[in-house]
């Protein structure tokens, strides 16, 4: 970094800091997993939902999400600006409930299988729409009123099923690839952001998919690993460039809000009146990074990552390269080598549990056109997706989840 740029950090820094000792949080909610709540929690969110889907906001946030979208997405304005859009819905929701938080999906844990997770039941948000229609969950019933009066529709993107989404595995490889914005948000928007929108289809896949509550726990859990990422030795990354071409900067404004970009950079302080539970909180020892996916049940929470730091050091170098000194700590490089192909993770029984890592599903065409990704990088970045898929099949690798 130049001079300048230090020194605008260092401003940036004081700016914020500032700002945030000024405006403090009064009441700092906890975002959680959604499968944790209980139902009692449920029915509390599902009852201001419903009311602010009566007093009109959920066309009111539809209509800003379409009406910004060039402003927001292939460009690096994404984390910043969904975190405050998400934020806003959040006090939106307060106004009818004080406590009430944006749940998150987890939605790397049910990446194989998405269609089958418990998220998609009418117990939570329901299921894939009949012809077009959602009759169950959340928002059966409901009329949605942005662009014009429709039920919420959904449409898997392989009939009754949907394809394969990317494992918590890549995306925790990818996170510690990038350090810099710019790479972090354009493989996270080419990948994970784009196979669950396209997955879900529907509304989903529109310039106003925040219609479909799936939206908000989608980007909270994008938002959840920002944070994650952010914790890792890049809380004030912010780099790149805005939809006109201009570098961003922790003193940019937002789109639509006008807010600086860096009053978003910290949960808890400023606005961001918001954590999310559990992250942070899985650490190994002498090793700060951790997946951030919840293993399913009776699969041993760290199996996952004592497995890949045993992968060959040359895979370990190229796809999870802070790994590398936690896993020479273990065994001599040389003995870190296996590649035996019968290795799994071990459930609490001890029987071999584990899965193949499989292909996730590429964008579309028309998702990449209506996004004006170049598409040259979104197939290199597809490209690198399967090999990472056949190089730790190859090496032994069996993912927990
Ligand atoms: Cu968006």
């Amino acid at each position: 970094m130049n001079v300048a740029g230090f020194v605008g950090l260092v401003l940036a820094h004081f700016i914020v800091g500032l700002t945030a000792a000024q405006s403090g949080c009064s009441h700092v909610v906890t975002r959680r997993d959604i499968m944790t709540l209980s139902p009692q929690e449920w029915d509390q969110m599902a009852g201001v939902l419903q009311r602010m889907q009566n007093d009109g906001w959920f066309g009111y946030f539809a209509d800003i999400h379409n009406r910004e979208f060039n402003n927001i997405h292939g460009n690096d304005n994404f984390f910043p600006w969904h975190r405050r859009f998400l934020r806003d819905f959040e006090e939106v929701g307060q106004r009818y409930d004080p406590d009430f938080a944006v749940p998150f999906w987890d939605e790397l844990r049910d990446s194989r299988n998405p269609a089958g997770s418990p998220v998609l039941t009418d117990r939570r948000v329901g299921g894939n729409g009949f012809g077009g229609c959602v009759r169950d969950g959340l928002q059966q019933g409901w009329t949605m009123s942005f662009p014009g009066p429709h039920c919420l529709v959904r449409g898997y993107d392989r009939g009754g099923q949907m394809q394969s989404w990317y494992s918590p595995e890549f995306v925790f490889s990818m996170m510690q690839r990038y350090n810099d914005m710019h790479g972090f948000r354009e493989n996270i928007e080419f990948t994970l952001h784009g196979s669950v929108h396209l997955g879900v289809g529907g509304d989903m896949a529109t310039l106003y998919s925040s219609n479909d509550f799936i939206f908000f726990l989608h980007h909270a859990n994008l938002d959840r690993l920002w944070d994650q990422w952010q914790s890792w030795g890049h809380q004030w990354t912010m780099d790149g460039r805005n939809h006109a071409g201009n570098s961003i900067g922790l003193n940019s404004g937002l789109p639509h809000y006008g807010d600086a970009v860096g009053s978003t950079m910290q949960l808890g302080v400023n606005r961001m009146c918001f954590r999310y539970a559990g992250t942070g909180s899985r650490r190994k020892s002498g090793n700060s990074l951790a997946l951030v996916s919840t293993p399913p049940p009776g699969r041993g929470a760290t199996s996952a990552e004592a497995d890949l730091e045993k992968l060959p050091l040359p895979v370990l170098q190229k796809w999870f390269p802070a790994l590398v000194n936690s896993a020479r700590g273990n065994a001599p490089a040389g003995a870190a080598a296996g590649t035996n192909t019968t290795r799994s993770t071990s459930g609490s029984s001890g029987r071999l549990v584990g899965h193949f890592l499989v292909y996730p599903a590429p964008l579309t065409d028309a998702w990449v056109g209506m996004h004006r990704f170049d598409r040259n990088k979104v197939a290199k970045t597809m490209e690198e997706a399967r090999e990472f898929v056949d190089v730790l099949n190859r090496a032994g690798y069996r993912s927990p989840y």
